[in-house]
């Protein structure tokens, strides 16, 4: 089995859901923050057969936007502006899926 973690926008995370249950594949939802713009995000664990990764990975890009945000980044966060208080337009997304592999899988 494969594990994704898929880090996606709240504003994707619901549409994505849908579409990835109703095709059968289990997904557990966890409430995250990036550290960059410290905005609420979401984390999709999904653990899928891997003849089903592509299929899931294609779920994943078709409901996760590209969003380009102006916001101030947090402080003590290195970036390529001089001044931490001055306002920077940012592209968030769409998704960044992590695929581990999974030794074993239990559930009792
Ligand atoms: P954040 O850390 O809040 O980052 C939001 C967006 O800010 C990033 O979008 C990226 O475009 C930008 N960004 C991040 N760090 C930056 C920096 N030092 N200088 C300039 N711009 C910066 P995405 O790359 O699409 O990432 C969206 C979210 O995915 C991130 O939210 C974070 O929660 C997660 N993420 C991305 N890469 C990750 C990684 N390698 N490990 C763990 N989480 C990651």
């Amino acid at each position: 089995m494969k594990l994704l973690f898929a880090i996606v926008q709240n504003d994707d995370q619901k549409s994505l859901t849908y579409a990835l249950i109703e095709k059968n594949i289990s997904v557990t939802r966890i409430a995250s923050t990036g550290g960059f713009l410290r905005g609420g995000n979401t984390t999709l664990m999904i653990g899928v057969e891997p003849n089903r990764l592509d299929e899931t990975l294609a779920i994943i890009s078709e409901h996760s936007r590209r969003r380009t945000v102006v916001t101030v980044p947090a402080s003590g966060i290195p970036h390529n502006i001089d001044s931490a208080a001055m306002p920077m337009s940012v592209t968030v997304g769409g998704a960044t899926v992590f695929e581990l592999d999974v030794a074993q899988t239990y559930k009792y």
